[in-house]
């Protein structure tokens, strides 16, 4: 599949990773939106956040239990902001889900 995030999970493209485990991955994004700016990736190929149903809630489960762990790990230690982009209006641009980790200084109410 020619999905970049599929090819950064198995190896193929080199990132600056965060944390790994069996179903997910963090990496820090290429393009910082601020100081500090991970992306939280499920291994299992989903395309984004509509697609969510029971047989996959638990891997977003897991994330989301395992966010301020990483929070911490990264230094948000004031406060951060989670982003999930879905589907064209959203200006979704890699289609496998993904959260954004946003933090390290100060953030604009609102931020892309
Ligand atoms: P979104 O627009 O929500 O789909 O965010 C995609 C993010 O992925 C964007 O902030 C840039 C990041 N990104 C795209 N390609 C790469 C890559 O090859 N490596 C890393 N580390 N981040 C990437």
């Amino acid at each position: 599949m020619d999905c970049i995030f599929c090819k950064i999970i198995n190896g193929e493209i080199p990132s600056n990773k965060l944390y790994e485990d069996e179903k997910i991955i963090a990496f820090h994004d290429i393009n910082p939106e601020a100081k500090v700016h991970f992306l939280v990736v499920p291994k299992e190929h989903i395309c984004c956040a509509d697609k969510i149903d029971s047989t996959n809630s638990q891997i977003i489960a897991h994330i989301f239990e395992l966010i301020p762990a990483l929070a911490k790990k990264a230094g948000l230690e004031n406060g951060y902001r989670i982003i999930n982009n879905c589907g064209e209006d959203a200006c979704q641009s890699v289609p496998h889900i993904h959260f954004h980790i946003i933090g390290g200084e100060k953030l604009p109410e609102h931020i892309k």
